[in-house]
């Protein structure tokens, strides 16, 4: 058995933002791209989330939600600094730090805590050192295993802590519709309501012949989530081998231009990670379709990727790799990076890999 916590800032950067200033505190903030230019939330303080404001939506119709709304342009350079500041609270913890966003990871604490159930001290130390060195709230899921960890830490949002006691992961589970476990996204979920099924319990409980019949492997893998197995192991260091920005859109895209659009947002976030890490000689595109097929497409255009490089090579690889089809989710990293701090002309020339 092991020990995993899920760990989560609460509405992250609206609350750097209110933290860094405070005439914010208390206020309706929404954190995104310009309503003029078709720009998105990428977050909201919880007093704008009250008007329904929230990620991925587009920030004019947030405005229009929340009149009063205070936007503001988000500040990657700071998020990602405070960022390294959580990672090195996790690491004082266990080495065993797998980062999944900016101001998410899992960590693994098995060598430390046998069970989750002894877990309460070591999560609220987590809470109170967080707390003392970024002046943040974050919010922790304890359990035995990754998807359990991160629905519970979710749970008492914000500044929550959930334990899963080990063995009640499948009752923990139960009660949830279907759409909060992993890859039931909202096409998926309009099947299985068309099969009577709507909540977690539901599925956990089928009988594992009719959903093999009636959805094939993907309904048994389904069903064992369903019954809180989870066997994915923390995988640490990840954010050393790839740097990447992820939109998950709120309606499925097909549209050519708005996915351009989404792509022009992701590498303007990349920019400041561009800056900041080491040269990089390969951009990663990934593309998740409705019926959540990944694809993901690399390439190494043969000299270091700055700013001038990703944008028409981000474009291009979008335009080889998409086939038409609704998109759920678009992400766009940069890998490969030479581990050399000093930037020789001549590596700006290095031959081509693909
Ligand atoms: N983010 C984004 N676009 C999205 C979702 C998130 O740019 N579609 C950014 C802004 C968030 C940060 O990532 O502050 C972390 O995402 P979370 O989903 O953890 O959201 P928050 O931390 O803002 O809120 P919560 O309290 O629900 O965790
Ligand atoms: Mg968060």
């Amino acid at each position: 058995m092991r020990t995993i916590l899920h760990v989560d800032l609460d509405a992250f950067y609206s609350s750097i933002e209110q933290r860094d200033r405070p005439e914010l505190r208390g206020k309706p903030v929404i954190v995104g791209g310009d309503p003029e230019s078709r720009g998105v939330v990428a977050t909201a303080s919880y007093e704008a989330r009250k008007f329904g404001v929230h990620s991925a939506m587009a920030t004019r119709t947030a405005l229009r939600l929340c009149p009063h709304g205070i936007l503001i342009h988000p500040r990657f350079d700071v998020y990602r600094r405070v960022s390294g500041e959580l990672h090195e609270l996790f690491q004082a913890l266990t080495p065993l730090v797998e980062p999944v966003a900016f101001d998410e990871a899992y960590l693994d604490i098995t060598e430390r805590v046998s069970s989750p159930e002894r877990a309460g001290a070591a999560a609220r130390s987590l809470k109170d050192w967080i707390r003392a060195k970024t002046d943040l709230t974050a919010s922790i899921g304890v359990a035995t295993n990754k998807l359990v960890a991160k629905i519970a830490s979710d749970w008492r949002k914000p500044d929550g802590l959930t334990i899963v006691r080990t063995g009640e992961e499948r009752e923990f589970l139960a009660p949830l519709q279907v759409n909060r476990l992993l890859g039931i996204g909202p096409q998926t979920e309009k099947r299985l309501h068309a099969a009577g099924i709507e909540l977690v319990a539901q599925l956990a409980d089928a009988a594992p012949e009719w959903l093999a019949a009636r959805f094939g492997p993907g309904g048994l893998q389904w069903q064992r989530m369903a019954q809180g197995v989870d066997e994915r192991a923390v995988v640490p260091d990840r954010e050393l081998k790839q740097i990447s920005r992820e939109r998950t859109f709120p309606r499925d895209i097909s549209n050519r231009n708005a996915l351009e659009g989404a792509l022009n947002e992701l590498v303007d976030e990349l920019i400041p990670s561009l800056r900041e890490a080491l040269p990089a000689r390969t951009l990663t595109l990934k593309l998740r379709y409705e019926d959540l097929a990944i694809v993901t497409r690399r390439r190494t255009p043969g000299t270091v990727v700055t700013e001038d490089v990703l944008r028409p090579e981000a474009q291009r690889l979008l335009r080889e790799s998409w086939d038409g089809r609704p998109l759920r989710l678009l992400g766009l990293g940069i890998s490969n990076f030479i581990p050399v701090p000093d930037r020789q002309p001549a590596l700006f020339d290095l031959p081509s890999r693909q």
